[in-house]
């Protein structure tokens, strides 16, 4: 295999991704198109590579089957005044046996073996076809099918019909990028002057020239004559031996291929998702799906703990009275609570009709970003991707949100030592209340008093009380101090965890599925570019 197999190969394995990427996305015309080709190629490459196949091919009556006659040195091609006179395609080759299963796949059912001979060729397949301008629109179809699948093509024009426009438009126009395999014959040359036969090939030559076949060289023939038949037979040799003319046929049908992909994919920069609208859907998200009503409710779990915990043990209880708002919420387990069966429902509030909106049109502008400048097929993929799955991804947020670890449940460790220290306190006023309370009983009941106890020149059961109240009272507000500090740290942990489970489940559902579609996009790009060659 030459480089330039090894080149082609890699051009249409190219073309294959960037079929398998466009698929249900790209132009279906430019797509099944491309599909065909690498089809085609893979066939055409395992039916024989060795053999070249070139075909006879234009107007009827202008002398193809003669050619062919004379360039095979046989008269197995029927020749006649009639017009039409070939109705199907026929295909010879020389030596011992014929190439079958190519002739099969160019479904050629006439065909023959020629002696090897002077007039060999070895390794061709040379086909007669019908006329493409016929009143049988059979022998058009039979004509279009095969342009597609030889190697090389003669073009056989005489001096009247050489102009024609079913010609020129219908064929040698559109065939511009195979210039470099077809060749053009003039032929029934014997019956111009010299003169006009000059003036006839440059008026082709120019019509040829202006239609992009600059590569595709001419010559003048006369089957009957058998003027020129020498150097058509050298120009079929040269094609056959230089065994280029079936590489660069695939070649060119691949640079058709791809040029038609390129452009259903267009040139345009690649799009992608900004921060700022993924952020801006994590936002939106987040209300949604109550992130902050839940910090605000692992803010007030914190204080309601906290002043519980920490607080004067006479008020307190009116505050374990109050319901606690994460269990409200059903929020209040840990990561290890949640058991595998037990379907994690919160009872956050459901998204408001506002909230819902919102998160639509987040996700309107993110996907109009990501699909900004596509093809239509591939910007209508990326917003399936984003939005197929709307309620899904509320429910999986509901659920990332129950399952995230807000740490309210532990408290901290001061509590309890402002706890033990409210008790010892608390004692503290009851010992001395005891105290005060007890020498007016003691003397409504003749009973001897206590003793008197200074402590600092202020009577002891004085000093408890008071200082048991204050003390409690100071450090009560001190602990409200602290636990609101610690309520906001909290509140804002829990934002940032909730907030991360936000990005994880919009990065899973929505993100991810709009990448994937743009990668693709990207591949696919990548993949004609190296088509193209
Ligand atoms: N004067 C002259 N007549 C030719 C030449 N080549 C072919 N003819 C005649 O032109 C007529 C048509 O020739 P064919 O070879 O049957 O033409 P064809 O292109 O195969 O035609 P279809 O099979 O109908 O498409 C026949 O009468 C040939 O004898 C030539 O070089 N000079
Ligand atoms: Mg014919």
């Amino acid at each position: 295999m030459s480089a330039s197999d090894d080149q082609l190969a890699a051009r249409v394995r190219a073309l294959a991704d960037a079929v398998e990427a466009s698929a249900g996305r790209g132009s279906a015309e430019a797509v099944d198109k491309a599909r065909a080709v690498v089809g085609r190629a893979g066939e055409r490459v395992a039916f024989s590579g060795s053999y070249t196949v070139i075909a006879f091919a234009g107007a009827t009556g202008s002398g193809k089957s003669s050619l062919f006659n004379a360039v095979t040195g046989s008269e197995l091609a029927a020749v006649a005044v009639r017009r039409p006179t070939t109705s199907k395609a026929m295909g010879v080759s020389w030596g011992t046996e014929l190439p079958h299963q190519l002739l099969d796949w160019l479904d050629i059912t006439r065909r023959h073996l020629l002696p090897s001979g002077p007039n060999e060729f070895s390794d061709l397949v040379l086909l007669d076809l019908p006329d493409h301008d016929s009143t049988e629109v059979g022998h058009r179809l039979t004509v279009d099918r095969l342009v597609e699948l030889v190697d090389a093509l003669i073009w056989v024009v005489d001096p009247q019909k050489y102009a024609d426009a079913a010609l020129h438009d219908g064929y040698l126009k559109p065939l511009a990028p195979y210039a470099e395999v077809m060749l053009v014959v003039l032929n029934q040359a014997d019956r111009l002057p010299p003169a006009e036969l000059d003036n006839c090939l440059t008026d082709l030559r120019r019509l040829l020239d202006a239609e992009g076949l600059r590569a595709t060289p001419i010559m003048a023939t006369s089957a009957l004559r058998g003027t020129g038949v020498v150097e058509l037979r050298e120009a079929l040799a040269r094609t056959v031996a230089n065994k280029q003319a079936m590489a660069r046929r695939l070649a060119a049908d691949v640079g058709v291929a791809a040029a038609a992909l390129a452009e259903d994919l267009g040139s345009q920069p690649v799009p992608a998702v900004s921060r700022l609208a993924q952020q801006q859907v994590i936002r939106v998200l987040g209300e949604a799906a109550a992130v902050p009503v839940v910090v605000q409710g692992v803010r007030q779990a914190w204080r309601r703990r906290g002043s519980v915990a920490t607080g004067w043990p006479f008020v307190t209880w009116v505050a374990r009275l109050r319901p606690d708002p994460l269990r409200r919420l059903r929020l209040d387990l840990g990561p290890g609570d949640h058991s595998p069966t037990e379907v994690n429902r919160t009872s956050l509030p459901k998204a408001t009709a506002v909230q819902r909106a919102r998160v639509d049109q987040g996700l309107r502008e993110l996907t109009d970003e990501a699909a900004g400048g596509l093809p239509r097929g591939w910007a209508e993929r990326v917003r399936d991707a984003s939005r197929n799955n709307e309620l899904l991804l509320l429910d999986r947020l509901d659920a990332a949100i129950a399952g995230a670890d807000l740490t309210v449940r532990r408290g901290t460790w001061w509590w309890a030592l402002f706890g033990v220290l409210q008790w010892l306190l608390m004692a503290a006023v009851v010992a001395g209340a005891g105290w005060l309370l007890a020498n007016p009983v003691l003397a409504a009941t003749g009973l001897p008093q206590l003793p008197e106890v200074l402590w600092y020149g202020i009577p002891a059961g004085t000093l408890l009380l008071v200082g048991g109240v204050l003390g409690g009272v100071l450090l009560a507000v001190l602990g409200r101090a602290l636990v609101e500090i610690g309520a906001n740290a909290h509140a804002r942990a829990a934002r940032r965890s909730l907030e991360a489970a936000v990005a994880e489940v919009v990065a899973e559902e929505v993100i991810e599925p709009v990448q994937a579609e743009l990668d693709r996009y990207r591949r696919a790009r990548e993949a004609v570019r190296v088509a193209l060659g």
